[in-house]
């Protein structure tokens, strides 16, 4: 009798763990990458007609049509939504279809302005019969809800429409979620970056940080001072990006709820700079005389300051973000060390034969100019390590180190109570064999010690693309998939998703999408896609 009732016993615990696999597999098939923070799904569907498929503000929203953002994230996500029906024959009132609508409120309007470093992009979305509710605080919350039901919509094999009852609550667990590319090593169409920046959205990624300037050349267009382009570019004319290629990138960043954050690189990585702005880089010396090279800025002259000051009132009024990107990285002290004049400079300030006292200088006056035109200033690690007497509101951005240097420069950074970017371990211009998506996926960018103030102040994390071997023709199968690996690291609940082994067939699953999308990501491993020949 014990032993029947202990059988029964086994086999409802059989019932109910068979009950979970199948629970956890709906999760899998019909998954939303990254991950939200809280979904629920049931084996119940709803068959979608696009015919009969409306996407519509609800009554109490404070965002209604006409507003920008919105209006035009429906239209390009009814796409998304259906993507091989092609509209022209009608509207189809057959009765085999129930209407389905998926009804937005967002409970602060602002469809006008730009997203920036405090948007709200929580959501919630209730996926039941015949209707979807997606509720937000912003207009930059309900594109991150659009995105997500847009993925938990599937075709089944007659590729008839469907969506499942579901239940979403999810917001970013980090504000910034950055992109990296670099325009100057080699330059990137417009119609790229733009692109880049619609497989961002789908991947939640929140900010374009463009490094559009760098040594070998200077593409940035710019009206105060043209000859910066005219003579640094690698063409003047077809290889530059005029000040309608600049508002045009950030208007389609904007729609998709995407900071753009210009770097402007100096006084290091500046060499294009000097083809047309003259006295502007440092002559290198050879003994006695120059030796005809050129090093980083000259440090030692005001018309450097004020050149820097003009540029950047042009920068940041282009460019309208609260932050802006000053680089600092990898100075080269060796040409400022052969210059008699900079020589006489370092003695004159008392800088003793200490370079990075003449660096040091030179960041603290820039981050004065930025400072004085009201942005908040993002630099490379480097100008940490060098000197500590940066304003307390610089953020600081990690690219280089092992993992336990990484752990060690976020524990000083944040220790001096500055803020901190991440993205050492994510430099996806480096390839190599097998599934190194992996690698991205494990970063556990709070893992240092430190107290909990500490940890709060790693704001986020980006991919970077830096351009030495890439350009268009293989910028799209290096960064994709593999940033979509970084992207659920820096959205997603870090417990949630701490099974790279879990991830693996949801990523596989959302690659497919991506190209499906016409986004040419690369495979994860071998398999198929199911929409690959269509
Ligand atoms: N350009 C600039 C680069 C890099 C940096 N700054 C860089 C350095 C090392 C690697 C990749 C990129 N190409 N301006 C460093 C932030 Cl491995």
């Amino acid at each position: 009798m014990a032993l029947k009732m202990f059988q029964a016993q086994i086999k409802l615990l059989r019932f109910l763990f068979l009950l979970i696999v199948i629970y956890g597999e709906v999760e899998h098939v019909y998954g939303v990458w990254p991950m939200p923070q809280q979904i629920t799904q049931s084996t119940e569907r709803y068959l979608l007609n696009p015919r009969v498929f409306a996407l519509s503000y609800a009554n109490d929203s404070m965002a209604q049509s006409g507003c920008s953002v919105l209006d035009v994230a429906f239209k390009r996500y009814f796409k998304l939504i259906f993507p091989d029906f092609a509209h022209g024959t009608g509207r189809d009132k057959s009765l085999r279809f129930e209407p389905f609508t998926l009804v937005v409120s967002v409970r602060t309007g602002g469809c006008e302005g730009y997203p920036d470093e405090g948007s709200n992009e929580s959501y919630n979305l209730t996926v039941s019969a015949r209707q979807a509710a997606l509720r937000a605080e912003s207009v930059w919350g309900a594109l991150r809800g659009l995105e997500s039901f847009s993925q938990l919509v599937y075709q089944d094999d007659s590729s008839a429409y469907f969506v499942n009852k579901t239940e979403i609550e999810d917001y970013p667990r980090f504000q910034f979620r950055g992109l990296l590319l670099d325009t100057s090593r080699h330059y990137l169409p417009v119609n790229s970056i733009l692109s880049t920046l619609d497989a961002m959205a789908y991947s939640k990624f929140n900010v374009f940080h463009w490094h559009i300037v760098d040594d070998p050349s200077f593409p940035y267009q710019s009206s105060t001072y043209p000859d910066l382009s005219n003579k640094g570019a690698f063409h003047p004319m077809t290889h530059i990006y005029t000040q309608s290629d600049v508002r045009r990138v950030i208007a389609h960043a904007r729609l998709r709820g995407i900071r753009v954050l210009p770097e402007f690189d100096s006084p290091g990585h500046t060499l294009s700079w000097g083809k047309g702005q003259p006295d502007f880089l440092t002559p290198c010396y050879k003994g006695d005389v120059p030796s005809g090279s050129f090093g980083p800025l000259n440090p030692t002259l005001s018309s450097s300051y004020q050149f820097m000051s003009d540029l950047f009132k042009e920068v940041t009024s282009v460019f309208h973000d609260s932050h802006v990107h000053l680089g600092g990285d990898e100075v080269d002290f060796t040409c400022w060390k052969s210059n008699p004049k900079v020589q006489a400079f370092m003695a004159k300030m008392g800088f003793g034969s200490d370079y990075t006292k003449l660096e040091s200088y030179y960041m603290e006056n820039i981050l004065n100019i930025t400072a004085a035109l009201n942005k908040i200033s993002i630099v490379w690690q480097d100008v940490f390590d060098y000197h500590e007497h940066i304003p307390k509101d610089t953020v600081l951005e990690i690219w280089r180190g092992t993992p336990a240097e990484i752990r060690a420069e976020l524990g000083r950074i944040t220790l001096a109570g500055h803020r901190v970017l991440l993205s050492a371990p994510w430099y996806l211009n480096h390839i190599s064999y097998g599934q190194d998506w992996r690698n991205a996926y494990t970063v556990q960018p709070q893992n240092f010690s430190g107290t909990e103030q500490q940890k709060e102040l790693v704001i986020g994390g980006e991919v970077c693309m830096w351009g030495e071997y890439v350009d268009a023709t293989n910028l799209v199968s290096r960064l994709w998939p593999r940033a979509c690996a970084a992207a659920e690291r820096l959205w997603s609940n870090e417990k949630k998703t701490s099974s790279v082994e879990r991830a693996f067939p949801r990523l596989k699953d959302f690659r497919c999408t991506l190209v499906r999308r016409g986004i040419q990501a690369e495979p994860l491993f071998f398999g198929h896609c199911k929409h690959e020949y269509s």
